[in-house]
């Protein structure tokens, strides 16, 4: 029998049987005639008759105000967790901690000033963003470089380099989508490189796969890149009239989204911040120049208009004559004529004889747009190099040893929208690989390790996405490799390519394949969610190839810098061009060298979770939070760190560290029987009942069991320097 009075804290079960709901915390408001009044914490009230007395449960103290490091919740389940979550959104205090193997991390960094950061160990290590768009990846990762900047505590000029990197990277990296306004359209990787003293020397930038499409096309109240509206909002009328520049509504490429401005955004001053961004990193005024006569180039492309012709019975277009013409011609140094001609045919080489033929017009238009989107990509790239070249030192021989670098990812986070395409593929598939990741550290390798050492250990089960992994990238004839095959087949359609996954892949239960035969999508059941992708396209953005007439067009033209950034394709060759990677091949290889950095490294994992769909400031929605805790594997993570030991040492480390708790125990290099000597120790300062486990080439400990050795070692070595204080007065 429950015995409330009023102000007790409860949690109150509604048995709804829905799938993510879980039990929700109230307080007892009245107490009335066996009948129980309670208010739940979305504010509604319930009244709770005695015969359902058993829908309410007494609440653990630290449920009630929350903890910040989850680990420590009397109630540890979902409804503990998901509460917790809520007190501290409701108190701006967004980040708790479940340290080590997964965490999301303080306001007050308790984490940090664990092995991290402050004793830098002997592995390096990486902090690992994840969860869905608009999440918090790259505000965590903003905050956790602001972190590291200011424990370096030097306020050098390479800092303040490695700082300002980002703004720029934002402004053609990042867009407004439907999931969030400031969403990251390319992954990133920032090494960060520390000296000796612990102070930022240096970093490095990997990037991955922009998302081009944007360039060309946004979805109804998407944007383009930032870049183009602040330009537009922040150049000067002199300098806009150089570039025959607008306003923002007079471009197709920026206004088909019907969003030319996004709330909360002053492009004006994001464009000041952005160009006081380039000067830090080495742009000079010639460069930036540079860039915004391409960026220009783009917008005047995007508007030419197109008309369609028939020539002997082919269909055919041209390019309209118009001033958008003329001002992207002389942007791009080339003459307007051949950029009209490079437009709207193609010149082939049939049995020795070049020939042109006339594109249609929606060939034509795909000719723009990849002309377009090639020249963004790779203005993108050359700033990430940019970037580098005034940020990466590379390490001296002698440095190699002793530098000590700290690696944040921040990648563009899980997407599901009403229409996917190839890009959204290639994200989830990124996100699919860094949730392995997850699994494999914390459950796979954690578990393996309890056997070899025979440690006597509950098996905890996981829910592991390796199947889905598998069948997108991994196994023979995965999604991307048969994509890539039909990629390469000069017969291959969109089509053939939906027929082939079908036939290949229609009995995985992964693989949702098309109703009928007039669909055009498939579906993949990821481990964030079923999504299903639309093919039209699908090979063309694989292909991701410029035909030559383009290539030859840059090649011609008086401008230096779009001849710098085509460099390697006009020095390609047409043959090599061909057969150059696809687009999931490169990723898939990118994506494979991050795994291996990674997995050489000390994982953090940064858990983000998204509070609601709208993008709108304190609203928690409780079902979406517990979707996510559940694929993240959140609750088995905190199950698992609770069941196991998260400190453990060789039986030397422990030895060498630990044997001032014991008189008289000699070094580690002088014991015939270091198991023996391990055990001894811990018996006597931890107690021999505790749990605590000895394996085969370690000893296996709870973190309260390492804070008691810590004391415990800091006392006597306190005591010890006491002593030969005393020694040395007693001396004089
Ligand atoms: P994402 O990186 O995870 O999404 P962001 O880090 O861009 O998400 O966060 C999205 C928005 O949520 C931000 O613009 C802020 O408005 C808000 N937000 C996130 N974290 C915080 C925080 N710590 N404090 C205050 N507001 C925050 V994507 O890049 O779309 O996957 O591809
Ligand atoms: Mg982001």
């Amino acid at each position: 029998v429950l015995f409330l009075v009023q102000g007790d804290y409860v949690w109150m079960d509604l048995k709804t049987g829905r799938e993510f709901d879980v039990p929700i915390g109230a307080v007892v408001k009245l107490c009335d005639s066996g009948q129980i009044q309670v208010v739940d914490d979305e504010g509604n009230e319930h009244w709770i008759s005695p015969q359902n007395a058993s829908h309410i449960k007494p609440m653990h103290p630290t449920s009630i105000h929350g903890v910040e490091d989850m680990i420590r919740l009397g109630d540890l389940n979902e409804a503990g967790i998901l509460r917790n979550l809520l007190i501290r959104y409701r108190e701006h205090l967004i980040y708790v901690s479940v340290h080590p193997l997964a965490f999301y991390y303080t306001t007050h960094c308790p984490y940090w000033t664990h092995g991290c950061v402050g004793g830098f160990t002997n592995l390096n290590s990486c902090h690992l963003c994840s969860g869905e768009s608009g999440a918090g990846k790259t505000e965590s990762t903003k905050l956790i470089l602001q972190f590291l900047a200011a424990i370096s505590g030097q306020h050098s000029w390479i800092e303040q380099q490695v700082l300002e990197a980002n703004p720029i990277l934002e402004a053609f990296g990042n867009a407004k989508t439907i999931r969030n306004d400031n969403s990251s359209r390319f992954g990133k990787y920032i090494d960060i490189h520390f000296n000796k003293r612990g102070a930022i020397e240096g970093a490095k930038i990997e990037q991955y796969l922009l998302e081009k499409s944007r360039v060309c096309r946004q979805a109804q109240d998407e944007r383009n890149y930032h870049v183009f509206y602040c330009m537009l909002r922040g150049m000067t009328m002199e300098q806009k009239k150089k570039l025959g520049l607008g306003k923002a509504t007079d471009y197709n490429y920026l206004a088909m989204g019907n969003c030319t401005t996004c709330d909360g955004r002053d492009d004006s001053k994001e464009y000041a911040n952005i160009r006081s961004a380039m000067k830090v990193l080495m742009f000079t005024d010639t460069e930036n120049w540079e860039i915004s006569k391409l960026l220009a180039a783009i917008l005047h492309m995007g508007n030419l208009q197109y008309e369609a012709r028939t020539y002997d019975n082919l269909d055919a277009c041209e390019v309209v004559q118009s001033a958008s013409l003329i001002t992207a011609a002389s942007l791009l140094e080339v003459d307007p004529q051949d950029v009209m001609n490079c437009l709207t045919s193609r010149t082939i080489i049939t049995r020795g004889e070049t020939v042109s033929t006339p594109l249609s017009m929606e060939q034509a238009l795909d000719v723009r747009d990849a002309f377009v989107k090639g020249i963004y990509g790779r203005l993108f790239v050359w700033i990430v190099e940019k970037i580098n070249a005034a940020i990466y030192r590379p390490p001296s021989q002698e440095l190699k040893s002793i530098r000590r670098s700290i690696g944040l990812l921040d990648i563009f986070g899980f997407e599901n929208f009403t229409v996917n395409s190839f890009e959204q593929l290639c994200i989830n598939f990124a996100n699919e690989n860094l949730q392995q990741f997850f699994v494999r550290h914390v459950f796979k390798l954690e578990q393996e390790e309890y056997n070899l050492e025979n440690i006597n250990w509950q098996h905890i089960e996981f829910t592991d996405n390796q199947d889905a992994l598998d069948m997108i990238a991994i196994k023979p004839m995965n999604i991307i490799s048969l994509i890539d095959e039909e990629s390469k087949f000069p017969k291959g359609t969109d089509a053939t390519m939906l027929h082939k996954l079908n036939s290949q892949h229609k009995l995985n239960t992964n693989y949702i394949p098309p109703k009928n035969n007039y669909e055009t999508q498939f579906g993949i059941n990821h481990f964030a969610g079923i999504v299903y992708y639309e093919t039209k396209g699908f090979l063309e953005k694989n292909r991701d190839t410029l035909h030559g007439d383009i290539i030859q067009l840059v090649h011609s033209s008086k401008n230096k810098f779009i001849k710098q950034i085509f460099q390697a394709d006009v020095a390609m060759g047409a043959e090599t061009r061909k057969r150059s990677p696809t687009l999931s091949s490169q990723f898939k290889r990118s994506l494979e060298l991050l795994m291996r950095t990674l997995s050489v490294c000390q994982p953090f994992f940064v858990r983000c979770i998204k509070p609601n769909e709208y993008k709108k400031p304190m609203l928690f929605d409780r079902e979406l939070c517990v979707r996510q805790l559940r694929y993240s594997g959140m609750m088995e993570t905190i199950r698992i760190r609770r069941a196991g030991y998260p400190i453990r040492y060789t039986f030397v480390e422990f030895v060498d560290r630990y044997r001032v708790l014991m008189p008289g125990v000699k070094p580690a290099y002088k014991q015939g029987d270091l198991r023996g000597t391990c055990q001894r120790i811990a018996e006597a300062v931890l107690g021999k009942d505790d749990d605590w486990q000895i394996g085969k080439t370690k000893i296996f400990l709870k973190d309260h069991h390492d804070m008691l050795l810590e004391i415990e070692r800091d006392k006597a070595i306190t005591d010890k320097v006491i002593l030969i204080q005393k020694v040395v007065r007693g001396f004089k």
